[in-house]
């Protein structure tokens, strides 16, 4: 917050003073320094593909899931951003999570919402979400909206490797609410579904009757339309970069960029609490613009570097790095380069607190 001159000292009688002290009470004044002190500001920072790589195998050599304390068997290796203790920025948290050939990450469900982006896939490594498999290919996006039961199942012979992304941070610390949380009774939930169930059921024909219940989850409530479970499979994603590219002419920030839309929808955000987007950057340095918006990335393809107040991330494939809010920033890949874009943009906008402008 923009500090002001202190103002001139303002004595309070001491009768005044031990009353307010007294009634935890405090003249405006006096308190308003001390707002927006509560998080050191975020670094621009970045981790590289080698070092997570490195920490991945060390764990997961000397732990085997089930070792991993009970009710939350995860193998996840999370990047922290200088100044934080637990994730890379205020709102939204990455991880990257391994299962080992043979291995299941017990099901469980909770309020925060969560996607999968699959870096080392496998037709046999699946994520069950909401009674249906979805299997983790390379480069796929997979929802695991919240209250949904997900358990993690490897069935492949190779340890299969992807990205967590979570808003835990604005749940558990910036809302200081509860992520409130269940472990199923099961390891493996039920598999209820046929694969391709849910994906079938957002296409461009949809249910006629009532049957597709779209009521929020649980035991929460809102005026969003809830996200499905959902594989946006990166086939598809592709091909839908590549036509753009070929036909259409770049976004200034950002290149060739597509949302990933709520299918329930059609239109972003992808969950009321993180919007995403896949980039492709291939015309030069995109222009620097500044937005009050946390944005993470991951980099799909390519290499390049991402300018951020005057200091350059240089990055290569699978490295994961972020763009505090305000700061000046704009990409310079070296050739042509993929992005995954992550942002807490929606929840600006639903305070219509958004603001982005030109650098
Ligand atoms: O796989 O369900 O990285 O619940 C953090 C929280 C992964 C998961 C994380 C989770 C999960």
């Amino acid at each position: 917050m923009a500090q002001q001159e202190p103002e001139e000292q303002v004595e309070l009688s001491s009768s005044t003073r031990s009353h307010l002290e007294a009634q935890n009470l405090r003249p405006l004044w006096e308190v308003e320094d001390t707002m927006g002190n509560v998080y050191d500001d975020l670094e621009p920072d970045i981790w590289k593909w080698e070092d997570i790589q490195t920490a991945i195998d060390n764990i997961e050599n000397d732990i085997p899931i089930d070792d991993l304390p009970p009710g939350f068997q995860r193998r996840v290796t999370v990047p922290i951003n200088t100044g934080m203790e637990n994730a890379i920025s205020n709102t939204i948290y990455v991880g990257v999570q391994t299962v080992s050939p043979g291995e299941n990450a017990p099901a469980h469900r909770h309020g925060a919402n969560a996607l999968r982006f699959t870096i080392d896939g496998h037709e046999e490594m699946k994520t069950v979400v909401a009674g249906e498999e979805f299997p983790m290919h390379d480069n796929d996006l997979i929802t695991t909206p919240q209250w949904e039961w997900h358990d993690h199942v490897n069935d492949s012979d190779e340890t299969a490797t992807w990205l967590d992304v979570l808003d835990l941070p604005l749940i558990l610390d910036s809302l200081n609410s509860t992520n409130v949380f269940e472990n199923h009774e099961l390891d493996r939930q039920p598999v209820t579904k046929t694969q391709g169930y849910w994906d079938s059921q957002y296409g461009r024909a949809r249910p006629a009757d009532e049957a597709k219940d779209s009521s929020i989850p649980g035991p929460f409530e809102g005026n969003r339309e809830p996200t499905p479970p959902y594989r946006f499979k990166w086939r598809e994603t592709d091909e839908t970069l590549r036509q753009r590219a070929d036909n259409d002419t770049p976004d200034p920030y950002d290149g060739y960029s597509m949302a990933y839309v709520n299918p329930n929808t059609g239109s972003p955000p992808l969950f009321p609490t993180m919007s995403f987007r896949s980039q492709l950057l291939n015309e030069g340095p995109t222009d620097a613009h500044f937005h009050n918006a946390t944005e993470v990335f991951f980099v799909i393809e390519g290499e390049g570097a991402t300018h951020v107040d005057g200091e350059a991330l240089e990055w290569g494939e699978r490295d994961i790095f972020v763009v505090p809010p305000g700061t000046p920033h704009h990409h310079e890949p070296d050739d042509e380069a993929i992005l995954l874009g992550m942002s807490d943009r929606p929840v600006y906008e639903a305070f219509n607190f958004y603001t982005e402008a030109e650098a």
